[in-house]
């Protein structure tokens, strides 16, 4: 058995199923190891960026980990954007990044970069391995660092020798360590805070997507207090039948107004709220100056068992019909295309336990409204702000949830940058329905002009914000990719676009000019 062997018999020995991928010479004995257990599942994504949105999609919607496989300090640093976005997700990524053979580090081969540099930049957890004997073993613990503090990025830098030189046999991941606690003492400051009136419970993590989401609005309930969570989730429920949870918002100004007057703000699983950006004349953070931050339990934190003793010092309130969002799907629109008609024929169509990625940007907030009234389906967020995030996030959700139907929502500036996820779709066959809003620029950027201060748009801003001349043909990039599309103008052309794509399975994309 070679290093690269071991290391593929660690990975599967230690439940990791999926394998992201973009290869080069420096991985192909891990490639030849891979291609000898076909139970791994590869997957080519053709830009490293689709490898690591995948990764973040994939345990987003699994709470499993997968290997991604990516080529030296290049192939790593096209991956950094989402491995920033699974980062701030608190994703468990596993990363195989292969390096030259050591001894060929001292050349100035082309390739040769740094790769730990690189790494450490956005990986929790970063080991050379030195050794061919000891690759099974450092597997092993890249596995249990990604499992670590509820998902971590690890990487494991994989030089082609200690893949190629022969080894000893396989490792078993061990468990994650525990979780870390709040001590009783803090509980109780929280639980007494919650008890004032105007107190706020902010959760994140499994309580907006699991059962814990029951717990946590049985303790606000029973404490009096308000539930909210932040804008940006790694998963959060929406829909028929989610427990009501108060949302933040974007921008700001709706946060401090939100927050505004709170006795206490009381953290689970989450941190302080902060402003996307600064912008000139105001506050960073949205909370009221006057409100008790209380930081009871961050996302590495045991969150499960917080909410428990939260539960234990405060009694738990039954939860009653009203405490649920309730089915009150809306009609199906008719006449002239507008952003609210196609949120609501969406919610209209879009099957129960639905997985939507949103990556709509100023799109989303016309959207929600009628998503708000769909069957109860989880929604991905763009966590770390870092754009290209939605489609390669789609590829891993649909990955891990083969019996779901995921709906992107996708800006056609951000969608451009790792569109090649589409032809990952297409190969794998993947139940992904792909809904770009085609507003040719990054409208974004136009507001934000604005809310910094800057009144005039000149030639060369207007230029930086304007995506035309050329105009994007999404149809004919789909269909380059192998993704059947269309492109609607109207509400009679969207409704029957997106209830054929909803009704039959596999990959289809829908442009909707707006
Ligand atoms: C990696 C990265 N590069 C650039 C940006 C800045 N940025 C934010 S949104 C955006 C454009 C979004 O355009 P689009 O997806 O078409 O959405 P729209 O604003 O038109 O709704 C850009 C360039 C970013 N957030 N991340």
């Amino acid at each position: 058995m070679n290093g690269a062997e071991t290391l593929v018999r660690t990975l599967l020995a230690s439940g990791v199923r999926v394998c992201f991928a973009n290869p080069g010479t420096s991985e192909m004995h891990f490639v030849a190891a891979l291609d000898r257990h076909p139970e791994m599942r590869c997957i080519l994504c053709l830009f490293e960026g689709g490898v690591s949105g995948a990764a973040d999609g994939y345990f987003r919607m699994s709470g499993e980990i997968a290997a991604t496989l990516l080529h030296l300090a290049p192939g790593f640093g096209n991956a950094f954007a989402n491995l920033h976005n699974a980062r701030k997700a608190q994703s468990g990524v596993l990363n195989i990044m292969g390096d030259h053979a050591d001894y060929h580090l001292a050349y100035e081969a082309p390739l040769k970069g740094d790769t730990v540099g690189i790494s450490q930049t956005v990986s929790h957890w970063t080991r050379v391995t030195s050794e061919p004997g000891r690759v099974a073993q450092d597997g092993a613990d890249a596995v249990q660092a990604a499992r670590g503090r509820n998902g971590q990025i690890a990487t494991l830098i994989l030089p082609a020798n200690m893949a190629w030189d022969p080894a000893g046999g396989e490792a078993v991941a061990p468990p994650p360590a525990p979780l870390r606690r709040p001590s009783p003492d803090q509980v109780a400051a929280a639980a007494r805070a919650l008890r004032q009136p105007g107190a706020v419970l902010l959760v994140d993590g499994p309580a907006l997507w699991s059962k814990l989401g029951l717990l946590a609005a049985r303790v606000a309930k029973a404490a009096g207090a308000r539930l909210m969570q932040p804008f940006f989730a790694a998963r959060f429920r929406r829909g028929a039948g989610a427990v009501k949870i108060e949302r933040m918002a974007y921008r700001i100004e709706d946060n401090l107004a939100l927050l505004k007057g709170a006795s206490a703000l009381v953290l689970c699983g989450t941190t302080r709220p902060a402003g996307f950006f600064a912008y000139p004349g105001k506050p960073s953070t949205p909370d009221d100056p006057d409100t008790r931050l209380i930081d009871l339990c961050t996302r590495e934190m045991d969150i499960a068992w917080t909410l428990q003793a939260l539960a234990d010092e405060l009694g738990e309130t039954e939860l009653l019909a009203e405490d649920f969002v309730p089915l009150d799907l809306p009609a199906l629109p008719e006449g002239a295309l507008t952003l609210a008609k196609v949120g609501e024929a969406m919610g209209a169509l879009m099957p129960e336990d639905a997985i939507v990625v949103d990556e709509g940007i100023t799109a989303s907030a016309f959207l929600a409204p009628g998503l708000k009234r769909a069957r109860g389906h989880d929604v991905l967020t763009i966590t770390g702000g870092s754009i290209g995030f939605g489609l390669p996030n789609a590829v891993g959700a649909a990955v891990a949830c083969p019996d779901r139907k995921v709906v992107v929502l996708e800006g056609d500036g951000s969608g451009m940058y790792t569109l090649q996820s589409l032809w990952t779709m297409a190969r794998e066959k993947l139940d992904v329905t792909t809904v770009i809003f085609a507003n040719r620029g990054y409208q974004i950027l136009r507001d934000e002009m604005q809310a910094v201060g800057v009144a005039d748009v000149g030639r060369n801003a207007a230029r930086m914000f304007d995506v035309e001349g050329p105009s994007l043909d999404w149809v004919q990039l789909a269909q380059g990719h192998g993704v059947a599309a269309r492109r609607v103008h109207d509400m009679a052309g969207f409704n029957a676009a997106f209830a054929e794509a909803m009704a039959r399975p596999g990959p289809a994309l829908i442009e909707v000019v707006c």
